[in-house]
């Protein structure tokens, strides 16, 4: 852990790695890169960018789409203050199998570290929970994670959970598909299950 005490950025992601089984995960800006490298089904992701703040809409009409599967969203904070509104639009349709995790690195990092408005004055979580998903959590360090991570996973949802980390910097990446080559993988695969 690095003297700021929050968690890495790599360390965040690999907790939840190591959990994932069957799930769908969107990701977006410096995450999808990040998670493409530790990723053990590529096929099951989706990386959603180009459209800022949109990973949770993406991730939601997947969630209603397939009730039946889990689908976690790895959003950045920039982009979750750009659709703000989404915490809304989600908690209103309530998909039980979704799952909105912040990854809260303070600052736009993938256009170059500018910061992001309301870093570290506006808790994200309590405004997921007032917004009436079922479930939030706010989380600054890996060993709270870790202790609760499990519990995460299996609260009712919508759930919120905030990361608290350090900026990615200079963690692993690795290249992903394009999203609607990684759509089109992805419906394949839900049709042959
Ligand atoms: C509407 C709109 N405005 C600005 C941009 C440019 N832009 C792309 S990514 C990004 C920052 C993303 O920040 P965040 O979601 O916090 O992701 P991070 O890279 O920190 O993980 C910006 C400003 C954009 N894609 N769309």
């Amino acid at each position: 852990m690095a003297d700021s005490g929050r968690m890495s950025y790599l360390d965040a992601l690999a907790v939840l790695e190591r959990r994932r089984r069957d799930e769908i995960v969107v990701t977006t800006m410096t995450c999808s890169r990040v998670w493409a490298y530790l990723s053990e089904h590529p096929e099951l992701d989706v990386s959603f960018g180009g459209c800022m703040g949109k990973a949770s809409s993406l991730g939601l009409g997947l969630a209603l789409g397939r009730p039946g599967r889990r689908v976690w969203v790895l959003d950045g904070d920039g982009s979750l203050v750009m659709n703000l509104g989404s915490l809304v639009t989600i908690a209103q349709q309530a998909p039980a199998n979704l799952l909105h995790v912040l990854l809260e690195n303070g600052v736009y990092e993938v256009t170059g570290g500018q910061p992001v408005p309301g870093a570290g004055l506006a808790d994200f979580a309590t405004m997921a929970r007032a917004a009436g998903y079922r479930s939030a959590y706010r989380f600054d360090t890996l060993a709270a994670l870790e202790a609760s991570v499990d519990e995460v996973l299996a609260a009712p949802g919508p759930t919120f959970v905030t990361l608290v980390v350090e900026e990615a910097g200079a963690a692993p990446r690795k290249a992903y598909p394009p999203t609607r080559q990684a759509l089109a993988t992805l419906r394949d695969r839900l049709a042959a299950a």
